[in-house]
């Protein structure tokens, strides 16, 4: 993996777990996936490297390219709607989520962030489909152009990998269920 796609906190073995207890975790498996992708135009420069960290995390994790289907909307804001619409056709195994709010002199942006946060939590909540959260909500470009591809990786490809592994969870754990484990 290289560099600029690769994060510390996405590192396996960093968790310690107690011994004797089933523990039913997922990976990023991105075999016979279909992926939605819902990005935001707002700092398209800066969201235009979270989503290439993203392609090439998906890619990497085996989701073929033709299963990938990207949603643009104007900003952050419309982030949850977009979201809830892919999840809602029950089409995709995931969502990723993806936009960059730079804090600027204003409180917009913490409507703007929180709103996103939050929306994008109540689509995944409300329909089941995981919604990862890949979207910067940084006081400075600066501070998002290191996240983005630079010097502290890619939040678009730690939330491809996030939203897979999600997936791969879910059916983990419905293959159990179904089993009656
Ligand atoms: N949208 C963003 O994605 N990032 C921002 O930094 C931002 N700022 O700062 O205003 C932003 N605003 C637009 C917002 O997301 C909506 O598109 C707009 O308010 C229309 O609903």
């Amino acid at each position: 993996m290289s560099d600029s796609l690769s994060a510390p906190e996405h590192a396996t073995g960093q968790l310690r777990l107690p011994e004797g207890v089933v523990v039913i975790e997922g990976s990023p498996n991105g075999a016979r996936r279909a992926v939605g992708i819902v990005v935001g135009r707002f700092n398209g420069e800066i969201s235009s490297k979270l989503l290439d960290g993203a392609m090439a995390a998906l890619e990497e994790a085996g989701v073929e390219r033709e299963r990938i289907d990207i949603v643009p909307v104007p900003g952050a804001f419309e982030l949850p709607l977009g979201a809830m619409a892919l999840a809602r056709t029950r089409q995709y195994s995931c969502i990723v989520a993806i936009g960059c709010v730079i804090r600027g002199q204003t409180p917009h942006f913490e409507f703007v962030a929180g709103e996103a946060a939050s929306g994008l939590q109540l689509a995944a909540l409300e329909t089941g489909i995981p919604v990862a959260f890949g979207v910067l909500t940084c006081d400075t470009r600066e501070q998002a152009e290191a996240r983005a591809g630079g010097a502290l990786g890619n939040k678009g490809a730690d939330a491809a990998r996030s939203a897979l592994e999600m997936a791969d969870v879910f059916g983990l754990l419905r293959t159990r269920a179904s089993a009656g484990q």
